[in-house]
C-alpha cells in the first residue's frame, strides 16, 4: 500500500510553509462546461477578453493580482492625497534609495508609463536598443520612439529544454557584434531585464551584469534595468551563484543595481501591490527629461499617476518583497506546480523560473503548424476544461515585423500559467496540474485557431479567433 507523503517528505526534507496566514477571503466559483463554451465564444477565444467572473483560477498574470499584507492595507489609510509633495512620495523615494540604491525617482502609474518616459527621453529615430529578449510593452515603446530592438540574449534562452541556470544572460559577443555593426553612438542604452519574462522567468547572473558594466564603460553606453521581477531574480542568484548563498536577497539586489545606471519598474509584480511603478536613475540629464515628460503623460513628478495611498503600499511592499522566507515560499509554490507537471512528462520550460510555469505548446501540439496558433489554442482548451485562465506567449504576442508586415514566428510558443503572489493555495496548484494533464492527454483531437480580428498595436490583448473545423 502507498503511504501518503507530504510535499517535504516527497523531496526528503522537512516541509515548510508560507510565512503568513489568511485573514480575508474572496469567494470564487466555477461555471459548468457549456457556460464556459459560451463565454469563450463571446471572448473570441482570447483569454484577455473573458470576464473574470467566468474564471475559476486566474493565472492570466502575476501583474497587479497580488494580495496585500495587513501592513500595506494599514498604509493605504495613511494616504496623503495632496496634489504636490505627498508624504507617501517621500517614503517611496526613500525605499527606492535604500533598497535599489538609485539617486532619483520619477513615479509612474505602472511599468509601461516608465517605459514610455525612458524611451522618449533617450531614443532618437534610427537608434538600436539591445536587450535580453523582447517584452511586449517594452519593445513597443522603444519602437514607437524610433528604435529597432535587437535581441542579444544567450542562445540557450530560446531552447525550452536547455537547463542553463542563468538563461536570462546577455551574450556579450552578440552585443559586441551589434556595437561593431551600428556604432556605440547609435545605442542609447542597453535594456536588461531580470528575470526574463518571455524566456520563462529566467534569471540573469551577477557575473553577467558585472561584465556588462565593464563593456558599457568601455563603449560609453548606458545600462538600464527592467527591475519588474528583479527581487525574484536575486533569489536565483542566492541559490545558484557561487558566493551568494549566505547573502540576503536585499543585499544581492543592492549589489546588482549598483552595476546599472537606473531602472524602470512595474510595481504590480515584485512589490506586492495592485497598481504602481516608477523610473529611477543616477543620470542627471535623464532625471531632468523624465521629470518634465512625466507631467505631460502621467501626473506631477511627486505622484506620476498614483494616489498617495498607492505609493504608500508600494513603499511597504518593496520591503516585504525582499524578505528571504517570503521569497522562498513564492518561488517554492511556482516550483511545486512545475515539479508535478515535469514528473508527468508534460513539456514545460526548464528550469522553472520565478513567476510562472510555461507550457511548451509547440511540443504539446506537435501536429499543429505555428500558423494555427498552438499556444492560443492551448490557453482556450485549458479554460474549457476547468475554468483556469492562462496567457498566450507565442506568435500572437510576438506580433508582426514592422518592416515586412509578416507574423514574427518566435522559437518559443508558450502558454503561461502565472502565479499571483500570496493568493492561491497548494490545493489550487493541484487542481491546475490535473487540468493541464487532462488537456495534454486530449491533445491529438485539437486542430487550432484562425485569427478573425487583429488590432494594430499589442494585438494579443484584443485579437479574436475562431476554431479551425
Ligand atoms: C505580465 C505583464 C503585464 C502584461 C503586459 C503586457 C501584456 C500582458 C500582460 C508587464 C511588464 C513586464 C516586464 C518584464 C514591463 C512590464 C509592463 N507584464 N516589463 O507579465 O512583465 O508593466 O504592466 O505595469 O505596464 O503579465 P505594466
Amino acid at each position: 500500500m502507498n503511504v501518503p507523503q507530504t510535499m517535504g517528505q516527497q523531496f526528503g526534507r522537512r516541509s515548510w510553509a508560507e510565512p503568513w496566514k489568511i485573514k480575508m477571503v474572496e469567494p470564487i466559483k466555477m461555471i459548468d462546461r457549456p457556460a464556459r463554451q459560451v463565454a469563450l465564444d463571446e471572448a473570441g477565444y482570447n483569454t484577455f477578453l473573458l470576464r473574470s467572473e467566468d474564471v475559476y483560477i486566474d493565472l492570466l498574470t502575476d501583474s497587479g493580482t497580488n494580495a496585500m499584507s495587513d501592513r500595506q492595507w494599514a498604509g493605504m489609510m495613511l494616504g496623503d492625497e495632496a496634489y504636490a509633495g505627498s508624504r507617501n512620495f517621500y517614503h517611496l523615494e526613500d525605499a527606492v534609495r535604500t533598497y535599489y540604491g538609485y539617486k532619483h525617482l520619477v513615479p509612474t502609474h505602472q511599468g509601461r508609463g516608465a517605459e514610455h518616459l525612458i524611451s522618449q527621453a533617450l531614443i532618437e529615430p534610427g537608434d538600436y536598443v539591445p536587450g535580453n529578449m523582447y517584452f511586449t510593452t517594452t519593445r513597443q515603446h522603444q519602437e514607437l520612439a524610433g528604435a529597432t530592438f535587437v535581441d542579444v540574449i544567450i542562445d540557450e534562452a530560446h531552447d525550452s529544454q536547455n537547463p542553463h541556470p542563468f538563461k536570462g544572460n546577455i551574450d556579450l559577443a552578440k552585443l559586441e557584434a551589434l556595437i561593431a555593426r551600428v556604432g556605440a553612438e547609435k545605442i542609447p542604452y542597453i535594456s536588461l531585464a531580470g528575470t526574463v519574462n518571455m524566456a520563462g522567468g529566467q534569471p540573469v547572473s551577477m557575473a553577467n551584469v558585472r561584465d556588462l558594466r565593464a563593456l558599457c564603460d568601455r563603449h560609453g553606453i548606458r545600462l538600464y534595468l527592467d527591475a519588474t521581477r528583479m527581487a525574484e531574480n536575486c533569489f536565483f542568484i542566492q541559490e545558484r551563484e557561487e558566493g551568494y548563498q549566505d547573502k540576503p536577497i536585499a543585499a544581492i539586489l543592492k549589489e546588482f543595481c549598483s552595476y546599472t545606471d537606473g531602472a524602470w519598474m512595474s510595481s504590480k509584480k515584485d512589490h506586492l501591490v495592485n497598481i504602481g511603478g516608477w523610473l529611477a536613475m543616477n543620470h542627471e540629464d535623464l532625471f531632468e527629461k523624465a521629470s518634465n515628460l512625466v507631467v505631460v503623460f502621467e501626473g506631477l513628478h511627486t505622484y506620476g499617476g498614483m494616489a498617495g495611498r498607492d505609493m504608500e503600499a508600494v513603499a511597504i511592499g518593496i520591503e516585504e518583497a525582499l524578505q528571504d522566507d517570503y521569497m522562498r515560499s513564492r518561488i517554492g509554490q511556482v516550483r511545486y506546480l512545475g515539479e508535478l507537471l515535469s514528473d508527468w512528462n508534460i513539456p514545460i520550460v526548464q528550469p522553472v523560473g520565478g513567476h510562472a510555469i510555461f507550457l511548451d505548446a509547440k511540443r504539446i501540439y506537435a501536429h499543429m503548424p505555428q500558423s494555427a496558433f498552438p499556444a492560443q489554442t492551448l490557453a482556450a482548451e485549458l479554460y474549457l476544461d476547468s475554468g483556469i485562465r492562462s496567457m498566450e506567449r507565442g506568435v500572437v504576442s510576438a506580433g508582426r515585423d514592422p518592416q515586412t508586415g509578416d507574423h514574427r514566428y518566435p522559437k518559443l510558443e508558450l502558454v503561461r500559467l502565472t502565479i499571483p503572489r500570496r493568493v492561491y493555495t497548494q490545493a489550487h496548484m493541484d487542481v491546475v496540474a490535473e487540468s493541464v494533464k487532462a488537456v495534454y492527454d486530449a491533445r491529438h483531437a485539437v486542430k487550432g485557431l484562425e485569427m478573425v480580428y487583429e488590432p494594430a498595436y499589442l494585438r494579443f490583448f484584443q485579437a479574436r479567433f475562431a476554431p479551425i473545423r
